[in-house]
Protein backbone atom coordinates (compact mmCIF):
# COMPACT_ATOMS: atom_id res chain seq x y z
CA UNK A 1 0.00 0.00 0.00
CA UNK A 2 1.40 3.19 -0.87
CA UNK A 3 -0.22 6.12 1.20
CA UNK A 4 -0.90 9.23 -0.13
CA UNK A 5 -2.12 12.80 0.10
CA UNK A 6 -4.16 15.23 -1.89
CA UNK A 7 -2.73 18.40 -3.23
CA UNK A 8 -4.10 21.35 -5.42
CA UNK A 9 -0.49 22.80 -6.64
CA UNK A 10 1.00 25.79 -5.65
CA UNK A 11 -0.98 28.88 -5.19
CA UNK A 12 -3.92 26.78 -5.01
CA UNK A 13 -3.57 24.82 -1.71
CA UNK A 14 -3.03 26.59 1.57
CA UNK A 15 -1.13 22.79 2.63
CA UNK A 16 2.26 23.23 1.33
CA UNK A 17 4.79 19.79 0.10
CA UNK A 18 7.05 20.95 3.08
CA UNK A 19 4.67 20.11 5.43
CA UNK A 20 3.23 17.17 3.48
CA UNK A 21 6.68 15.70 3.41
CA UNK A 22 6.75 15.89 7.17
CA UNK A 23 3.51 13.59 7.89
CA UNK A 24 5.34 10.31 8.67
CA UNK A 25 4.23 7.47 5.60
CA UNK A 26 3.05 9.73 3.28
CA UNK A 27 4.88 8.48 -0.26
CA UNK A 28 2.68 9.82 -3.18
CA UNK A 29 1.01 13.42 -4.06
CA UNK A 30 -2.53 13.01 -5.45
CA UNK A 31 -2.41 15.94 -7.84
CA UNK A 32 -4.49 17.17 -10.78
CA UNK A 33 -4.26 20.44 -13.60
CA UNK A 34 -6.96 21.80 -11.55
CA UNK A 35 -7.39 24.69 -13.88
CA UNK A 36 -8.13 22.57 -16.94
CA UNK A 37 -11.66 22.12 -18.04
CA UNK A 38 -13.64 18.80 -18.20
CA UNK A 39 -13.07 17.39 -22.05
CA UNK A 40 -10.04 19.80 -22.56
CA UNK A 41 -6.53 18.02 -23.63
CA UNK A 42 -3.83 18.44 -20.90
CA UNK A 43 -0.52 19.64 -21.93
CA UNK A 44 2.71 17.34 -21.77
CA UNK A 45 4.56 20.57 -20.53
CA UNK A 46 2.10 21.26 -17.89
CA UNK A 47 2.05 17.59 -16.94
CA UNK A 48 5.76 17.58 -16.71
CA UNK A 49 6.12 20.83 -14.83
CA UNK A 50 3.46 20.11 -12.59
CA UNK A 51 4.98 16.38 -11.70
CA UNK A 52 8.59 17.95 -11.58
CA UNK A 53 6.97 20.55 -8.99
CA UNK A 54 6.06 17.45 -6.61
CA UNK A 55 9.17 15.42 -6.89
CA UNK A 56 11.49 17.38 -6.73
CA UNK A 57 13.42 19.09 -3.29
CA UNK A 58 14.18 22.87 -3.58
CA UNK A 59 17.28 23.86 -3.23
CA UNK A 60 16.15 26.16 0.05
CA UNK A 61 14.39 22.48 1.19
CA UNK A 62 17.50 20.86 0.38
CA UNK A 63 19.86 23.21 2.21
CA UNK A 64 18.07 22.49 5.38
CA UNK A 65 18.76 18.97 4.96
CA UNK A 66 15.60 17.52 3.49
CA UNK A 67 16.27 14.40 1.56
CA UNK A 68 12.53 12.86 1.85
CA UNK A 69 10.82 12.59 -1.97
CA UNK A 70 7.46 12.16 -3.00
CA UNK A 71 5.92 10.66 -6.33
CA UNK A 72 3.25 11.68 -7.90
CA UNK A 73 1.65 8.30 -9.48
CA UNK A 74 -1.90 9.19 -8.79
CA UNK A 75 -4.28 12.23 -10.47
CA UNK A 76 -7.33 13.03 -9.41
CA UNK A 77 -9.51 13.91 -11.33
CA UNK A 78 -9.39 13.88 -15.29
CA UNK A 79 -13.16 15.15 -15.58
CA UNK A 80 -15.19 13.12 -17.63
CA UNK A 81 -16.97 15.72 -20.30
CA UNK A 82 -21.18 15.77 -19.88
CA UNK A 83 -21.08 14.93 -23.70
CA UNK A 84 -19.92 11.63 -22.81
CA UNK A 85 -22.03 10.84 -19.99
CA UNK A 86 -24.93 11.61 -21.71
CA UNK A 87 -24.20 10.16 -25.32
CA UNK A 88 -24.64 13.57 -27.06
CA UNK A 89 -23.49 16.53 -28.05
CA UNK A 90 -23.39 19.25 -25.39
CA UNK A 91 -21.73 22.23 -24.22
CA UNK A 92 -20.36 22.22 -27.82
CA UNK A 93 -18.04 19.04 -27.93
CA UNK A 94 -19.18 15.62 -29.37
CA UNK A 95 -18.56 12.82 -27.29
CA UNK A 96 -16.15 11.47 -29.37
CA UNK A 97 -14.04 14.95 -29.49
CA UNK A 98 -14.05 14.32 -25.75
CA UNK A 99 -13.27 10.64 -25.70
CA UNK A 100 -10.28 11.93 -28.30
CA UNK A 101 -9.17 14.27 -25.87
CA UNK A 102 -9.29 11.87 -22.97
CA UNK A 103 -7.43 9.20 -24.33
CA UNK A 104 -4.73 12.27 -25.61
CA UNK A 105 -4.38 13.01 -22.35
CA UNK A 106 -4.13 9.25 -20.69
CA UNK A 107 -1.45 8.73 -22.74
CA UNK A 108 0.80 12.09 -21.69
CA UNK A 109 -0.13 11.20 -18.06
CA UNK A 110 0.91 7.02 -18.66
CA UNK A 111 4.09 8.53 -20.46
CA UNK A 112 4.90 10.92 -17.57
CA UNK A 113 5.07 7.75 -14.80
CA UNK A 114 1.42 8.35 -14.02
CA UNK A 115 -0.01 5.00 -12.72
CA UNK A 116 -3.58 5.72 -11.25
CA UNK A 117 -6.45 8.35 -12.66
CA UNK A 118 -9.42 8.85 -10.64
CA UNK A 119 -12.17 10.12 -11.63
CA UNK A 120 -16.21 10.53 -11.61
CA UNK A 121 -19.58 9.59 -13.52
CA UNK A 122 -21.70 11.51 -11.42
CA UNK A 123 -24.03 13.96 -13.76
CA UNK A 124 -24.16 18.24 -13.75
CA UNK A 125 -21.80 17.89 -10.43
CA UNK A 126 -19.65 16.10 -8.63
CA UNK A 127 -19.87 15.84 -4.22
CA UNK A 128 -22.79 17.79 -2.11
CA UNK A 129 -22.60 19.01 1.44
CA UNK A 130 -24.73 21.65 2.78
CA UNK A 131 -22.54 23.25 5.03
CA UNK A 132 -18.43 23.64 4.72
CA UNK A 133 -17.76 25.02 8.22
CA UNK A 134 -20.68 22.97 10.38
CA UNK A 135 -19.65 23.06 14.06
CA UNK A 136 -18.85 20.03 15.92
CA UNK A 137 -19.19 19.14 19.74
CA UNK A 138 -15.28 19.40 19.92
CA UNK A 139 -15.12 22.74 18.80
CA UNK A 140 -13.48 21.95 15.01
CA UNK A 141 -15.78 22.20 11.90
CA UNK A 142 -16.33 19.89 9.52
CA UNK A 143 -18.91 19.38 5.94
CA UNK A 144 -22.15 18.80 6.85
CA UNK A 145 -25.08 17.28 4.57
CA UNK A 146 -28.72 18.44 5.70
CA UNK A 147 -31.24 16.33 3.98
CA UNK A 148 -34.34 18.79 4.41
CA UNK A 149 -31.93 21.61 2.65
CA UNK A 150 -31.21 19.34 -0.22
CA UNK A 151 -34.92 18.35 -0.13
CA UNK A 152 -35.94 21.81 -0.11
CA UNK A 153 -33.37 24.23 -2.02
CA UNK A 154 -33.17 24.75 -5.90
CA UNK A 155 -29.70 23.34 -7.40
CA UNK A 156 -29.15 27.12 -8.19
CA UNK A 157 -30.23 28.10 -4.72
CA UNK A 158 -27.43 25.28 -3.70
CA UNK A 159 -24.68 26.51 -6.10
CA UNK A 160 -25.32 29.84 -5.05
CA UNK A 161 -24.75 29.05 -0.89
CA UNK A 162 -21.69 26.37 -1.97
CA UNK A 163 -19.50 29.57 -3.91
CA UNK A 164 -20.41 31.93 -1.33
CA UNK A 165 -19.43 29.60 1.80
CA UNK A 166 -16.30 28.02 -0.11
CA UNK A 167 -13.93 31.17 0.18
CA UNK A 168 -11.13 32.12 -2.14
CA UNK A 169 -10.54 28.68 -3.42
CA UNK A 170 -12.78 27.09 -6.29
CA UNK A 171 -14.23 23.79 -4.91
CA UNK A 172 -13.24 20.98 -7.74
CA UNK A 173 -15.89 19.43 -8.57
CA UNK A 174 -17.75 23.09 -8.84
CA UNK A 175 -16.08 24.61 -11.01
CA UNK A 176 -17.46 28.13 -12.00
CA UNK A 177 -17.38 27.26 -15.78
CA UNK A 178 -19.24 24.04 -15.41
CA UNK A 179 -21.85 26.00 -13.24
CA UNK A 180 -22.01 28.83 -15.39
CA UNK A 181 -23.51 25.91 -18.22
CA UNK A 182 -25.70 24.95 -15.28
CA UNK A 183 -29.33 25.59 -17.31
CA UNK A 184 -27.82 24.09 -20.64
CA UNK A 185 -26.91 20.51 -18.39
CA UNK A 186 -30.06 20.24 -16.50
CA UNK A 187 -32.38 20.60 -19.91
CA UNK A 188 -30.02 17.80 -21.35
CA UNK A 189 -30.53 15.18 -18.57
CA UNK A 190 -34.22 15.51 -19.07
CA UNK A 191 -35.13 12.21 -19.55
CA UNK A 192 -31.75 10.80 -19.07
CA UNK A 193 -32.32 7.13 -17.56
CA UNK A 194 -29.53 4.81 -15.51
CA UNK A 195 -29.86 2.48 -18.59
CA UNK A 196 -28.82 5.14 -20.58
CA UNK A 197 -25.97 6.20 -18.67
CA UNK A 198 -24.65 2.81 -17.89
CA UNK A 199 -25.03 2.22 -21.81
CA UNK A 200 -22.91 5.72 -22.20
CA UNK A 201 -20.38 4.81 -19.79
CA UNK A 202 -19.32 1.30 -21.63
CA UNK A 203 -19.02 3.00 -24.59
CA UNK A 204 -16.85 5.06 -23.09
CA UNK A 205 -15.14 2.81 -21.39
CA UNK A 206 -14.48 0.52 -24.38
CA UNK A 207 -12.96 3.51 -26.23
CA UNK A 208 -10.25 4.21 -23.86
CA UNK A 209 -9.51 1.17 -22.07
CA UNK A 210 -6.86 -0.21 -24.81
CA UNK A 211 -4.90 3.11 -24.05
CA UNK A 212 -4.64 2.49 -20.19
CA UNK A 213 -3.42 -0.95 -20.80
CA UNK A 214 -0.76 0.13 -23.31
CA UNK A 215 0.28 3.29 -21.20
CA UNK A 216 -0.14 1.01 -17.98
CA UNK A 217 -2.36 3.84 -15.79
CA UNK A 218 -5.20 2.42 -13.82
CA UNK A 219 -8.35 4.45 -13.99
CA UNK A 220 -10.27 3.92 -10.77
CA UNK A 221 -14.00 5.50 -10.72
CA UNK A 222 -14.87 7.27 -7.24
CA UNK A 223 -18.56 6.61 -6.11
CA UNK A 224 -21.46 9.25 -6.21
CA UNK A 225 -21.07 11.29 -3.35
CA UNK A 226 -23.84 11.57 -1.39
CA UNK A 227 -24.61 7.71 -3.30
CA UNK A 228 -28.37 8.13 -4.04
CA UNK A 229 -29.83 10.49 -6.96
CA UNK A 230 -30.46 14.10 -6.29
CA UNK A 231 -32.49 16.34 -8.18
CA UNK A 232 -33.66 13.94 -10.28
CA UNK A 233 -30.50 13.05 -11.88
CA UNK A 234 -29.02 9.21 -12.74
CA UNK A 235 -26.67 8.21 -10.51
CA UNK A 236 -25.15 5.08 -11.39
CA UNK A 237 -21.94 4.68 -8.95
CA UNK A 238 -23.75 4.57 -5.69
CA UNK A 239 -24.44 1.12 -4.02
CA UNK A 240 -22.57 -1.93 -4.46
CA UNK A 241 -24.95 -3.31 -7.02
CA UNK A 242 -23.80 -0.28 -8.98
CA UNK A 243 -20.33 -0.67 -8.34
CA UNK A 244 -20.65 -4.62 -9.20
CA UNK A 245 -22.24 -3.60 -12.39
CA UNK A 246 -19.68 -0.46 -13.58
CA UNK A 247 -17.10 -3.41 -13.19
CA UNK A 248 -18.74 -5.66 -15.15
CA UNK A 249 -19.25 -2.92 -17.88
CA UNK A 250 -15.51 -4.08 -19.21
CA UNK A 251 -13.09 -6.60 -17.69
CA UNK A 252 -10.01 -5.20 -18.04
CA UNK A 253 -8.03 -4.93 -14.82
CA UNK A 254 -7.27 -1.66 -15.86
CA UNK A 255 -11.15 -0.33 -15.15
CA UNK A 256 -11.46 -0.20 -11.23
CA UNK A 257 -12.51 1.48 -8.22
CA UNK A 258 -11.07 4.98 -6.28
CA UNK A 259 -13.04 3.35 -3.07
CA UNK A 260 -14.32 6.39 -1.62
CA UNK A 261 -15.57 4.22 1.97
CA UNK A 262 -16.87 7.63 3.16
CA UNK A 263 -18.80 8.67 0.42
CA UNK A 264 -20.21 5.28 -0.07
CA UNK A 265 -21.49 4.85 3.58
CA UNK A 266 -23.33 7.94 3.10
CA UNK A 267 -25.82 5.26 2.48
CA UNK A 268 -26.40 3.97 6.30
CA UNK A 269 -27.72 0.98 5.11
CA UNK A 270 -24.22 0.48 2.67
CA UNK A 271 -21.71 -1.93 4.69
CA UNK A 272 -17.59 -0.42 3.97
CA UNK A 273 -15.92 -3.67 5.01
CA UNK A 274 -17.95 -5.78 2.79
CA UNK A 275 -17.41 -3.29 0.21
CA UNK A 276 -13.48 -3.80 0.10
CA UNK A 277 -13.52 -7.26 0.25
CA UNK A 278 -15.71 -7.90 -2.54
CA UNK A 279 -13.69 -5.81 -4.77
CA UNK A 280 -10.72 -6.03 -3.18
CA UNK A 281 -8.92 -6.84 -6.41
CA UNK A 282 -10.27 -4.00 -8.15
CA UNK A 283 -9.07 -1.28 -6.22
CA UNK A 284 -6.95 0.82 -7.16
CA UNK A 285 -6.93 4.08 -4.57
CA UNK A 286 -9.27 4.33 -1.52
CA UNK A 287 -10.15 7.25 0.03
CA UNK A 288 -10.91 6.63 4.29
CA UNK A 289 -12.64 8.65 5.87
CA UNK A 290 -15.66 8.54 8.59
CA UNK A 291 -18.91 10.46 9.26
CA UNK A 292 -21.81 9.93 11.74
CA UNK A 293 -25.55 9.59 10.61
CA UNK A 294 -28.72 11.38 11.85
CA UNK A 295 -31.88 9.19 11.95
CA UNK A 296 -33.25 12.39 9.63
CA UNK A 297 -30.95 11.30 7.39
CA UNK A 298 -28.50 14.15 7.91
CA UNK A 299 -25.04 13.34 7.98
CA UNK A 300 -22.04 15.08 9.56
CA UNK A 301 -18.12 14.31 8.79
CA UNK A 302 -15.80 13.60 11.84
CA UNK A 303 -12.52 12.36 12.92
CA UNK A 304 -11.11 9.24 11.22
CA UNK A 305 -11.10 7.27 14.62
CA UNK A 306 -13.59 4.47 14.23
CA UNK A 307 -15.45 5.21 17.42
CA UNK A 308 -16.17 8.87 16.11
CA UNK A 309 -18.73 7.57 13.37
CA UNK A 310 -20.45 4.99 11.87
CA UNK A 311 -17.70 3.70 9.07
CA UNK A 312 -15.68 0.73 10.52
CA UNK A 313 -12.02 2.55 9.63
CA UNK A 314 -10.56 -0.20 11.80
CA UNK A 315 -12.05 -2.69 9.82
CA UNK A 316 -11.71 -1.06 6.23
CA UNK A 317 -7.34 -0.75 6.82
CA UNK A 318 -7.63 -4.60 8.33
CA UNK A 319 -8.88 -5.77 5.77
CA UNK A 320 -6.72 -3.66 3.40
CA UNK A 321 -3.75 -5.04 5.44
CA UNK A 322 -4.51 -8.67 5.88
CA UNK A 323 -5.07 -8.45 1.61
CA UNK A 324 -1.60 -7.10 1.27
CA UNK A 325 -3.13 -4.35 -1.02
CA UNK A 326 -1.07 -3.07 -3.01
CA UNK A 327 -2.65 0.23 -4.69
CA UNK A 328 -3.24 3.84 -3.02
CA UNK A 329 -5.16 4.64 -0.03
CA UNK A 330 -5.63 8.35 1.20
CA UNK A 331 -7.43 10.12 4.08
CA UNK A 332 -10.26 12.13 3.06
CA UNK A 333 -12.13 15.15 4.02
CA UNK A 334 -10.61 16.41 7.39
CA UNK A 335 -12.36 18.31 10.46
CA UNK A 336 -10.73 22.02 10.52
CA UNK A 337 -8.79 22.26 13.77
CA UNK A 338 -7.11 24.13 15.75
CA UNK A 339 -8.49 27.79 14.42
CA UNK A 340 -7.29 26.92 10.88
CA UNK A 341 -10.55 27.96 9.23
CA UNK A 342 -9.54 31.57 10.34
CA UNK A 343 -5.43 31.29 10.29
CA UNK A 344 -4.67 29.59 7.72
CA UNK A 345 -8.04 29.73 5.50
CA UNK A 346 -7.88 25.78 3.90
CA UNK A 347 -9.98 24.51 1.30
CA UNK A 348 -13.21 22.81 2.98
CA UNK A 349 -12.40 19.32 3.82
CA UNK A 350 -9.03 19.71 2.99
CA UNK A 351 -6.81 21.77 5.94
CA UNK A 352 -3.72 20.03 7.07
CA UNK A 353 -3.97 18.97 10.64
CA UNK A 354 -7.05 16.01 10.55
CA UNK A 355 -5.56 14.59 7.77
CA UNK A 356 -1.88 14.45 8.91
CA UNK A 357 -3.97 12.81 12.50
CA UNK A 358 -6.38 10.33 10.22
CA UNK A 359 -2.99 9.28 7.96
CA UNK A 360 -1.49 8.01 11.37
CA UNK A 361 -4.75 6.27 13.02
CA UNK A 362 -5.21 4.75 9.63
CA UNK A 363 -1.49 3.82 9.49
CA UNK A 364 -1.16 3.01 13.02
CA UNK A 365 -4.55 0.27 12.25
CA UNK A 366 -2.12 -0.87 9.31
CA UNK A 367 0.52 -1.26 11.00
CA UNK A 368 -1.09 -3.52 14.29
CA UNK A 369 -2.14 -5.85 11.41
CA UNK A 370 1.21 -6.04 8.72
CA UNK A 371 4.47 -5.00 11.20
CA UNK A 372 7.65 -5.62 10.09
CA UNK A 373 10.05 -5.12 12.79
CA UNK A 374 12.60 -2.61 11.61
CA UNK A 375 15.72 -3.25 9.99
CA UNK A 376 18.04 -3.79 13.31
CA UNK A 377 21.63 -3.34 11.50
CA UNK A 378 23.41 -0.53 12.85
CA UNK A 379 23.31 2.84 11.07
CA UNK A 380 26.05 5.01 9.80
CA UNK A 381 26.66 8.05 12.55
CA UNK A 382 24.81 11.15 11.50
CA UNK A 383 22.15 9.14 9.29
CA UNK A 384 18.34 8.35 10.13
C1 LIG B 1 -14.30 15.23 -2.84
C2 LIG B 1 -13.59 14.35 -3.77
C3 LIG B 1 -14.28 14.30 -5.11
C4 LIG B 1 -13.47 13.47 -6.09
C5 LIG B 1 -14.09 13.36 -7.46
C6 LIG B 1 -13.32 12.43 -8.32
O1 LIG B 1 -13.73 15.70 -1.90
O2 LIG B 1 -13.41 13.09 -3.25
O3 LIG B 1 -14.40 15.61 -5.59
O4 LIG B 1 -12.22 14.06 -6.24
O5 LIG B 1 -15.39 12.94 -7.39
O6 LIG B 1 -13.55 12.74 -9.65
Amino acid sequence: MKMSFRWYGDGNDTVTLDEIRQIPGVETIVWSLHHKQAGEVWETAEIEAEIARITTIPAEAAARGVTKTLDAEVVESVNVHESIKLGKTVLGLSRDEAIENYITTIQRLGRAGVKVICYNFMPVFDWLRTDLWHPLPDGSTALFYEKAVVDRMSPEQLIADMEASSGDLTLPGWEPERLASFSELNAAYVGVTHADMYRNYKYFLDAIIPTCEEYDVKLGVHPDDPPFDIFGWPRVVSNKEDLATVLSLNDSPYHGLTLCLGSFSANPEHDAVDAVTTFMDRIHFSHVRNLKHYPNGDFSEVGHRAQEGDVDTVGIMTQYAKAGYTGYIRPDHGRHLWDENTTRKPRPGYGLYDRALGIQYLLGVWDAVEYKAVDPSPRTPGTL
